[in-house]
């Protein structure tokens, strides 16, 4: 009887260790391919997750929009259809519009800034508007600094811009901006991008050299023009519905998994900004680079108001002023 008893409990504890040992894969979309960018900071997320977790969560890759665009994967994670994404601000304006300050055209003055924004009070405080909007923003990333691209024409002043057909994120700030520059703005999410631009729905798009290396634009654009005209922050978001269901110290895996994989994406868009345009010319693209910026800032700054008209100015002169 004794042995039996043994047995019996041994068999508990075995299933019980293993139970409380069961891995959940936690999926981490994003938009691009595996060796994108984003890519390499998903796996960064995902390593460092199962590390430090001791195995207890393991993770997988959802990469190039198998999931949906980005818009569609943030509402995902809202309803918990999506438990980690990583990807651009440019949707998320929709969601938290006080984001759209992100967004603004020639607002930052170069990466250094613009990390220096996201990593301190003013980065802190937005991701803590993130929270209040059934969303998790557990660490900001990077997308870079956007350039334009097209079919039909080298693009070096706004004129050069008439009536081109550019593709634009789902960012109401995007659209004002390059409408005033002279283009037609077209919203669209980006997974439907590389068949527009080869079927000619669009004439170009504007996207940072880490997203047009990635996405092999050249196969589809034989222009691009280093316009820089926003700097396109990434953002490393969760679902509230599965991080809710986790202890503190769940939490706080997720959180520094998310701080690595925005260490792994920076420094990818560190190297991927020196190598990256020598890769557009061996590719074939003429690379616009004697631009005078003056003039697409002076008419992109009409789209400031997308975000100054509900919140004023303060936020806008707080990240002009940090060095
Ligand atoms: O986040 O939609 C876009 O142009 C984004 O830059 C791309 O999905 C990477």
């Amino acid at each position: 009887m004794k042995h039996t008893l043994f047995a019996v409990a041994s068999t508990i504890a075995v299933i019980g260790a293993s139970t409380a040992q069961a891995e959940r894969n936690i999926v981490v979309g994003h938009a691009l391919s595996p060796t994108s960018h984003y890519g390499i900071g998903a796996q960064a997320f995902i390593d460092t997750l199962t590390e430090l977790s001791g195995g207890e969560f393991t993770g997988s890759q959802a990469p190039a929009g198998q999931l949906g665009g980005e818009r569609d994967m943030i509402e995902g994670l809202q309803i918990g259809s999506m438990d980690v994404v990583v990807t651009s601000t440019g949707p998320l304006g929709n969601f938290v519009p006080e984001v759209y300050a992100l967004d603004l055209p020639f607002l930052f003055r170069d990466y250094d800034h613009a990390r220096a924004v996201l990593d301190g009070d003013i980065g802190q405080e937005l991701l803590a508007k993130i929270d209040e909007n059934q969303l998790v923003g557990l660490a900001w990333s990077e997308n870079g600094f956007r350039h334009v691209t097209n079919s039909q024409r080298p693009v070096r002043t706004p004129a050069d811009l008439d009536g081109l057909k550019l593709r634009t994120m789902e960012n109401r700030v995007h659209m004002e901006a390059f409408s005033q520059m002279g283009a037609a703005p077209t919203p669209m999410a980006f997974p439907e991008l590389f068949t527009a631009l080869q079927q000619g729905v669009v004439d170009g798009q504007e996207n940072p050299v880490t997203v047009i290396t990635a996405s092999k634009f050249w196969e589809v654009q034989g222009y691009v023009s280093l316009t820089g005209h926003v700097y396109s922050p990434a953002i490393v978001l969760a679902s509230p519905i599965l991080l809710d269901g986790l202890t503190d110290e769940q939490r706080g895996w997720f959180y520094e998994a998310a701080k690595a994989s925005s260490v792994a994406t920076r420094t990818e868009v560190n190297r991927l900004e020196e190598a990256g345009v020598a890769l557009l010319r061996e590719n074939g693209m003429e690379v616009i680079t004697d631009i005078d910026k003056a003039p697409f800032a002076e008419l992109a700054q009409s789209s400031y108001s997308v975000y100054t008209d509900q919140y004023g100015t303060e936020l806008v002169e707080r990240i002009q002023a940090v060095e």
